[in-house]
C-alpha cells in the first residue's frame, strides 16, 4: 500500500489572512465571474458563471424551478438525473423555454409605446417578465406592472394592488405602490407568471424594466427584444443509459453535462466522456475524484471540468459504509496543484468544481482561495423555498425534506454502480430534514454579501486573484474554539439568533 501520512483536512480547519485592503478594493468593485468549462490561455471558456454556485445533482435539489431560480442569480443548476430520460428531458425543456425579462429606462422608450407594441413584442421573442422602476434599475422603485396573461392572485397586500390595477389587457399598473423590482420579482416568481410590461393609465407604455441585461443594452433597448436569451442549465448523466440520455438531453437544449457518480476514476467514465465529445457538441463534467492521478485521467479523457469530493457530503455516509474519501480541503488542494500544473504544460485551465461539505459560508470562500473555480451545493439550496422537497412543521420549526442519491429513497444505483449490478446493495446516504431558511435570492445575497467582502480583506476583486493573493493557516482544535463566542455568558437573544 501506498500511505498519505498527512491527515486529511476539511475546510473547517483553515481560516484566510488578510491581505492589504485597497481603497478599490470594494465589495461594489467585486467580481464573482468564474469559468465553467475548459478554455486554451488567452481564450475565453464557452459558458461562463456570474457566481461560483451549482446546485447539485440531486432529486432533493436540483428541478426546473430551481435551475430557472439559480440562473436567474448567475449560478447553474445540475438537473437530477436518476429519473426517466423522458422526465429529465421535460425538465430541461421547461428551463429552455422559460424566457427571462429585461431592464429598459423610461428614457429609452418614446410615450407612444402601446401595450400592444409590448405584447407583440413579447410575442415576437417569447419573452416573459417586464415591470416598470422609477429609474429604469433593478433596484429602483416600482412604478409598474403589466402582464399580458390572465392570472389569479389572492394573498398579501401586493395582491390586492395588483388586482385593483388589472385592465381589460390583464395589465397591472403599479402607480404609487412603492414597492421594488425584486418585490416584484418575487411576486412574478410565487404566481409563476408570465410576462409583465408596463404602462401608464392611457395604455401607453410608460416604463418597460425587464429584469436582465439592463447594462448591456440600455443604449437600444429595443434591440434587446430581437435576441432569445435562455438560461443556462446543466444535467447529470450516469455512465450506464447515456447513449439514450444524452441524445434526449441535447434535444431539450442542455447546456453542460455532468456525469454524476461517487467515485469518477473509472473506465466507465472515460467511456461516456468519449461517446459524448465524439457523438455531440456539449461540454461535459466528470467526476468525482479527490486526487491527481483522478483529476488527470478525466481531464485526457476530455472532461470540460472536474469535479473533486468523495464522503463529504452533508447526507453522505460513504465514508462509514466503505471507507474511502478524502477531507475535502485536501482533496481540492491536491486537484488544483495538478490542475495548476497541466495548465503550465498544455495551456488548457481545467476548471475545478468543489462538491459536497460546505457547511458555513466562509467554506466557500476557503474553497475558492485554494483554487476551486465553483463549488456544488446540496444541503444550502435543499433549505429554500425553490427546492422541490415538501416543507413541513417539526415541533416548532419549520424543515424541509433532503435525502442522499445514495438512500434508499432516491435508488440512484447508477451513481454508486461499480460496474455489473442493476440495484443498490446497502445504502451510501442517508434521508433526512434540513431547517427551512426561505427565498433562495435573499439568502444567496448574504452568502454573496460575506464573500465579496472576504475577498477585500483578503484584497481581491476576482476570484481569480483570490486564488493568487490568499493567505490561509491551519487552525489547532483550540483556536476554533477561540473563533466562536466564548467565556461570556450568551443573552437569551443572541442565543435564539444562532
Ligand atoms: P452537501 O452540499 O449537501 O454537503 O453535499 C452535496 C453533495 O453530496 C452532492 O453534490 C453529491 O456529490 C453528494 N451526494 C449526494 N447524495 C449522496 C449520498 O446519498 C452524496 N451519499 O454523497
Amino acid at each position: 500500500a501506498t500511505y498519505y501520512l498527512e491527515p486529511s483536512r476539511t475546510f473547517s480547519e483553515f481560516l484566510l489572512i488578510p491581505n492589504l485592503t485597497t481603497k478599490e478594493c470594494t465589495p461594489t468593485n467585486v467580481s464573482l465571474k468564474t469559468p465553467l468549462v475548459k478554455f486554451r490561455q488567452g481564450e475565453k471558456p464557452a459558458i461562463s458563471l456570474n457566481i461560483p454556485f451549482s446546485s447539485a445533482v440531486m432529486q432533493a435539489v436540483s428541478d426546473h424551478g430551481m435551475a430557472i431560480a439559480l440562473a436567474r442569480c448567475g449560478g447553474i443548476s445540475f438537473i437530477f438525473g436518476s429519473q426517466s430520460i423522458e422526465e429529465e428531458a421535460e425538465m430541461i425543456r421547461k428551463v429552455k423555454g422559460y424566457k427571462a425579462g429585461f431592464v429598459i429606462s423610461r428614457s429609452n422608450l418614446t410615450p407612444d409605446h402601446t401595450l400592444q407594441d409590448v405584447l407583440n413584442l413579447k410575442e415576437k421573442t417569447g419573452h416573459s417578465t417586464v415591470a416598470i422602476t422609477e429609474d429604469g434599475t433593478a433596484s429602483g422603485r416600482l412604478l409598474g406592472i403589466v402582464t399580458s396573461r390572465d392570472y389569479r392572485i389572492s394573498r398579501d397586500p401586493l395582491t390586492k394592488t395588483v388586482r385593483e390595477f388589472m385592465t381589460p389587457f390583464s395589465a397591472v399598473i403599479y402607480g404609487q405602490s412603492g414597492i421594488t423590482l425584486s418585490e416584484a420579482n418575487n411576486l412574478i416568481w410565487e404566481h409563476k407568471l408570465n410576462c409583465l410590461p408596463i404602462i401608464n393609465e392611457r395604455q401607453c407604455l410608460e416604463y418597460l424594466v425587464f429584469r436582465k441585461d439592463y447594462d448591456a443594452h440600455k443604449e437600444n433597448p429595443l434591440e434587446l427584444l430581437d435576441g432569445n436569451k435562455s438560461y443556462i442549465v446543466g444535467a447529470g448523466i450516469n455512465s450506464k443509459d447515456y447513449t439514450d440520455r444524452v441524445p434526449a438531453l441535447v434535444e431539450a437544449g442542455v447546456d453542460v453535462l455532468v456525469i454524476d457518480s461517487s467515485d469518477g476514476y473509472s473506465e466507465w467514465q472515460r467511456e461516456t466522456i468519449q461517446y459524448v465529445k465524439a457523438n455531440f457538441d456539449v461540454k461535459i463534467g466528470a467526476g468525482n475524484v479527490v486526487d491527481r492521478e483522478g483529476f488527470l485521467y478525466l481531464v485526457e479523457s476530455g472532461a470540460d471540468f472536474v469535479k473533486v469530493g468523495i464522503g463529504g457530503g452533508s447526507i453522505c455516509i460513504t465514508r462509514e459504509q466503505k471507507g474511502i474519501g478524502r477531507g475535502q480541503a485536501s482533496a481540492v488542494m491536491e486537484v488544483v496543484e495538478a490542475r495548476d500544473q497541466y495548465f503550465k504544460e498544455t495551456g488548457i485551465y481545467v476548471p475545478i468544481c468543489s462538491d459536497g461539505g460546505i457547511v458555513h459560508d466562509y467554506h466557500i470562500t476557503l474553497a475558492l482561495a485554494m483554487g476551486a473555480d465553483f463549488v456544488m451545493m446540496g444541503r444550502y439550496f435543499a433549505r429554500f423555498d425553490e427546492s422541490p422537497t415538501r416543507k413541513l412543521r417539526v415541533g416548532n420549526n419549520f424543515v424541509k425534506e433532503f435525502w442522499g442519491e445514495g438512500s434508499n429513497r432516491a435508488r440512484n444505483w447508477q451513481r454508486y454502480d461499480t460496474g455489473g449490478k442493476s440495484s443498490l446493495l446497502f445504502e451510501e446516504g442517508v434521508d433526512s430534514y434540513v431547517p427551512y431558511a426561505g427565498s433562495l435570492q435573499e439568502n444567496l445575497d448574504k452568502t454573496i454579501g460575506k464573500i465579496k467582502s472576504t475577498m477585500c480583506n483578503c484584497g481581491a476583486t476576482s476570484i481569480e486573484e483570490l486564488q493568487r493573493v490568499a493567505r490561509i493557516t491551519v487552525v489547532s482544535s483550540t483556536s476554533l474554539v477561540e473563533g466562536g463566542a466564548h467565556d461570556v455568558i450568551l443573552k437569551e437573544s443572541s442565543l435564539s439568533e444562532e
